[in-house]
C-alpha cells in the first residue's frame, strides 16, 4: 500500500501499532458543517459531531439508561452467540471493528476468539486516534495473546488498507445499531462498500435495532432523566466552545419523534423563542423563530424483511439473525456471496 503508507503516520511497539490514514474527508470540519447546516432549511447539525470528549461521556451514560435497551440487548446476544461465531472460522482471524466500540462488547468476542485460537489480531478503525490509544493499554494488559493494529481514519479507507495488509480471514464488527444513523440509501451504499473490501471467507457481524412500538422507541430516545436531551444540547455547547458560539442551550427543547412509516426516530432541538445566535468564529448570525427545529439525528429501525433486503442488494446472505429474549434487537451475521453479475463464461474444463 505504497500510496496511503506515504500519507500515514505510524506509531508502533511490540503488540500495538497505530496507523493514521490522512484522507481529504478526514479534514471535513465542524466549522464548515455547522455553517452549511445552520444556514440550510430546515436547519441541521450532523450527528457525528455528538462525540467530542463530553459527548462521548454522555453517550456512555445513555448506554446505562433503563430506557435505552439497545446496548444491554446486544450484549446479551453477543454473550450467547460469540462462541458460535468464533467456531465458524478454521484459521486464526483478524477481528476488525468499525468504531473503537464499547470495550465490554468487543471483549465478549475477543475472549471467545482467544478460546479458539492461540493469538488474535484486533484491528479497530476509528476517526479518533486518541480514542484508539486510550482503549489499547487495558486490552493488551488483559489479553497477553492479543495484538492491536489500530487504524485512525474513515472506515472505508481503513478497510481498503486492511485488505492489502492481512491474509487472514476477517470478522468485521459494526455494532450498536450505528447503521441506523444512516438513511436507508446511505446504509445500502455503506454496506456495499464494506462488501467490496471483503473476501468470501470473511464475515460481517451487524448489530441492528428493530422496528417496534412508538412508546418504547420514544422513551429510549427521550429518557425520563434528560440524559439524551443533555447529549443533544452538548452540540450547542460544543459550537460555543470550539467556534465561539453564543447559544443558550436552555433556550432549546429536545424532542425525539418516531416516524412509524419510515421506521425512523428523528431527534431535534426546538427553539423556545425567536432568537438570533452569533457564532463569532464563523462571522455568522443565525436567526431562529419560536418553534423552529434543528435536526440532530436519525435512528432508523429495521424489520427482518428490511434486513434481508439490505443483505440481498449489497452482495450478502444473512447467515444468522439472532434476537435477544424480548425480540427488541438483532445481531446479524452477513456472509459475502458472489455478486449477481452476468453469468460467467463457461470455458472448456471450467
Ligand atoms: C450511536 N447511535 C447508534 C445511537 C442511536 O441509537 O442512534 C446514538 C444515540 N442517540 C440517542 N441515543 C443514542
Amino acid at each position: 500500500m505504497g500510496g496511503s503508507q506515504r500519507q500515514g503516520r505510524l506509531l508502533q511497539d511490540n503488540r500495538f501499532s497505530l496507523f493514521e490514514l490522512n484522507t481529504d474527508r478526514h479534514l471535513e470540519s465542524l466549522a464548515s458543517e455547522v455553517r452549511a447546516g445552520l444556514t440550510a432549511t430546515p436547519k441541521r447539525i450532523p450527528c457525528r459531531f455528538f462525540y467530542d470528549e463530553a459527548g462521548s461521556q454522555i453517550f456512555e451514560e445513555i448506554c446505562e439508561l433503563p430506557e435505552y435497551y439497545l446496548t444491554r440487548a446486544e450484549s446479551a446476544i453477543l454473550r450467547d452467540r460469540a462462541q458460535d461465531v468464533a467456531q465458524r472460522f478454521s484459521l486464526p482471524i483478524s477481528l476488525v471493528e468499525l468504531g473503537s466500540g464499547s470495550s465490554t462488547k468487543t471483549r465478549i468476542l475477543i475472549e471467545a476468539l482467544l478460546r479458539e485460537y492461540d493469538s488474535l489480531s484486533y484491528i479497530p478503525i476509528d476517526i479518533s486516534p486518541s480514542a484508539l490509544e486510550a482503549s489499547a493499554p487495558q486490552l493488551l494488559d488483559d489479553y497477553k495473546h492479543l495484538e492491536i493494529r489500530a487504524i485512525a481514519g474513515e472506515y472505508q479507507d481503513g478497510l481498503r488498507w486492511i485488505r492489502s495488509e492481512t491474509q487472514r480471514p476477517k470478522l468485521i464488527l459494526w455494532l450498536g445499531s450505528s447503521i441506523g444513523n444512516l438513511d436507508r440509501p446511505g446504509a445500502e451504499s455503506f454496506v456495499s462498500n464494506l462488501r467490496t473490501g471483503m473476501n468470501l471467507e470473511d464475515r460481517l457481524l451487524l448489530g441492528i435495532d428493530l422496528r417496534k412500538d412508538r412508546e418504547a422507541l420514544e422513551s429510549a430516545y427521550d429518557d425520563s432523566s434528560g440524559v439524551t436531551a443533555r447529549f443533544n444540547r452538548n452540540l450547542l455547547m460544543r459550537i460555543n466552545r470550539e467556534l465561539g458560539g453564543h447559544f443558550d442551550p436552555e433556550a432549546f427543547d429536545f424532542q425525539a419523534t418516531y416516524d412509524e412509516v419510515a421506521g425512523n426516530v428523528v431527534s431535534q432541538l426546538r427553539s423556545r423563542r425567536d432568537q438570533t445566535v452569533r457564532i463569532a468564529n464563523l462571522d455568522l448570525d443565525v436567526a431562529f423563530e419560536a418553534g423552529e427545529m434543528i435536526h440532530t439525528e436519525n435512528s432508523f429501525k429495521y424489520s427482518r424483511a428490511e434486513i434481508d433486503a439490505l443483505a440481498r442488494c449489497t452482495g450478502f446472505a444473512v447467515e444468522e439473525h439472532w434476537l435477544d429474549a424480548k425480540n427488541r434487537f438483532s445481531v446479524n451475521l452477513f456472509a459475502p456471496i458472489r455478486p449477481n453479475g452476468p453469468p460467467r463464461l463457461q470455458t472448456e474444463g471450467s
